[in-house]
C-alpha cells in the first residue's frame, strides 16, 4: 500500500477546551456544580488545578510545534473573563491574546473557541442558555472578546451546540454512550447565538464557524428513516444551521448503529475505549460525508481522539481516522485541517481517568510526559503523509 498524502496547506495540531486543562477556574459554572454550589448532576472529581495548563500553555503549546504539528485549537473562558456580570477583565483578555502571540511565534497557526461547554457562574445562575437573555449576554461577551481575536484565521464560536443544549438541563451529566436529544428551545438559542457572533467576529477580520459532534448514526437495513430522524436534531439541525458560515468543524469518535427501534447496544465482543465508546476509527469520514452533504462548506476536523491507556491504540486508531478523512478528500470533499483531541490528558467532565491525550503528566508536578502518539502524528504532519505500514 502507498502513503497517504494530504493536501498543501493542511493543518496538523491538536485541540483542548479551557476548563479541561487550565485548572482553578472557579467562577465557572462547572466548578460550582463541582463544588456542590449550583445544581446538577453529580460529578465524581473536581477538576481542581486540571493541568495547570493556565500557566504552563507555553511549555505545551513548545511541545506541540517542537513535534512538528502547525496548529493549535484552545478556547478562551467567559468565566475568567467576564467573572462577574458586566465586569470585563483586561488581564484576562490580555492573557488569551499572550496565548494567540505566543502560539504563532511557534509556528502554530491559533484556532480559538469562544465557548467550550462552561459557562460563568452568574449565567448560570440566571438560567443560562434556558433563559431569553442568554443570547445577548454571550454576543456581549464576544464583542469584549474581539481583541483577542485580533489577526486570528479560524474562530469557532461554539463547541458541540448539540452538546450544549443537552447540557443546559442541569439535571444531565456529561452522557457517557448515546447523545439525548437537545432542548428545542436551547438549539434555537443556540443557533441565534452563533449567528450573532459570526457577524460580529467576521466584522473583526476573522473566518467563523462552529464545532459539531457528530455520532456516525449507521442504519441497518430497513432503518433509514428512523435514522434519519434520530440525527435530525442531534446532529443535522447544527450542520444545517452552519450554512453561509466561513467552514465548519467537525468531530467524532465512535458510531451508533441505528435499528428499527432506535439505537442498538454495543455489540460484547467489541473493542471499547475508556470511555466505553466502540473502537471505531472511521467515524470521522461518516461525519464529514453528512456535514459536507448538508452545508457543503470547508471542514476542518476539529477534534478526534481515543481515551486509552495504550498509546498504541492511539496510534492505530488515528491512522485508522486518517485513512476516512484521506478518502473524503479524494472524493472530493474540502477537508483543510486535522486536530487531534487532546493535546494533553484531559479532566474529561467529572474524572480524569479517560486519557486522550497526546501528552500525559505528572499529577504531582505538572512535568509534561509527552506520548510516543505526539512524535508519531508531528511526523504525519512534517510529512504532510501517513507512511504506509
Ligand atoms: O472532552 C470532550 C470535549 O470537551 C468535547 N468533545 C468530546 C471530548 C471527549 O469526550
Amino acid at each position: 500500500m502507498a502513503d497517504i498524502r494530504f493536501p498543501d496547506g493542511f493543518l496538523w495540531g491538536a485541540s483542548t477546551a479551557a476548563h479541561q486543562i487550565e485548572g482553578n477556574n472557579v467562577n465557572s459554572d462547572w466548578w460550582q456544580r463541582e463544588h456542590g454550589h449550583l445544581p446538577g448532576a453529580p460529578v465524581e472529581t473536581p477538576s481542581g488545578d486540571a493541568a495547570d495548563s493556565f500557566h504552563r500553555y507555553p511549555e505545551d503549546m513548545a511541545l506541540l510545534a517542537g513535534a512538528g504539528l502547525n496548529a493549535y485549537r484552545f478556547s478562551i473562558e467567559w468565566a475568567r473573563i467576564e467573572p462577574e456580570q458586566g465586569f470585563v477583565s483586561r488581564a484576562m483578555i490580555d492573557h488569551y491574546r499572550r496565548m494567540v502571540d505566543t502560539a504563532r511565534g511557534l509556528g502554530l497557526e491559533p484556532i480559538v473557541t469562544l465557548h467550550h461547554f462552561t459557562n460563568p457562574a452568574w449565567f448560570a445562575r440566571e438560567g443560562g442558555w434556558l433563559t431569553d437573555a442568554s443570547v445577548d449576554r454571550f454576543a456581549r461577551f464576544v464583542e469584549a472578546a474581539l481583541p483577542i481575536l485580533d489577526d486570528v484565521d479560524l474562530v469557532c464560536t461554539i463547541n458541540e451546540p448539540n452538546m450544549v443544549s443537552v447540557l443546559a438541563d442541569p439535571a444531565v451529566g456529561f452522557p457517557s454512550i448515546g447523545l439525548p436529544p437537545g432542548v428545542p428551545h436551547v438549539t434555537d438559542r443556540l443557533v441565534d447565538a452563533h449567528k450573532r457572533a459570526v457577524e460580529l467576529v467576521r466584522g473583526a477580520g476573522s473566518r467563523a464557524g462552529w464545532s459539531i459532534a457528530t455520532q456516525a448514526y449507521q442504519a441497518e437495513p430497513g432503518a433509514e428513516q428512523v435514522a434519519a430522524e434520530y440525527g435530525r436534531s442531534r446532529e443535522d439541525v447544527f450542520l444545517d444551521a452552519a450554512s453561509g458560515d466561513d467552514w465548519v468543524g467537525v468531530q467524532a469518535y465512535t458510531r451508533t448503529k441505528i435499528g428499527a427501534d432506535g439505537p442498538l447496544p454495543i455489540p460484547d465482543d467489541a473493542e471499547r475505549t475508556l470511555t466505553g465508546w466502540e473502537y471505531y476509527p472511521p467515524a470521522i469520514g461518516d461525519g464529514i460525508r453528512n456535514s459536507w452533504a448538508r452545508n457543503g462548506l470547508p471542514v476542518y476536523v476539529t477534534e478526534n481522539g481515543i481515551a486509552t491507556a495504550d498509546d498504541a491504540r492511539r496510534i492505530d486508531y488515528t491512522r485508522g481516522a486518517l485513512g476516512a478523512v484521506a478518502s473524503a478528500i479524494s472524493d472530493g470533499i474540502d477537508v483543510q485541517g486535522y486536530l487531534h483531541w487532546s493535546a494533553l490528558d484531559n479532566y474529561e467532565w467529572g474524572s480524569f481517568t479517560p486519557t486522550f491525550g497526546l501528552i500525559g503528566w505528572d499529577p504531582r508536578t505538572f512535568e509534561r510526559l509527552p506520548k510516543p502518539s505526539l512524535g508519531w502524528l508531528g511526523e504525519v504532519a512534517r510529512a504532510g503523509a501517513v507512511a504506509d505500514g
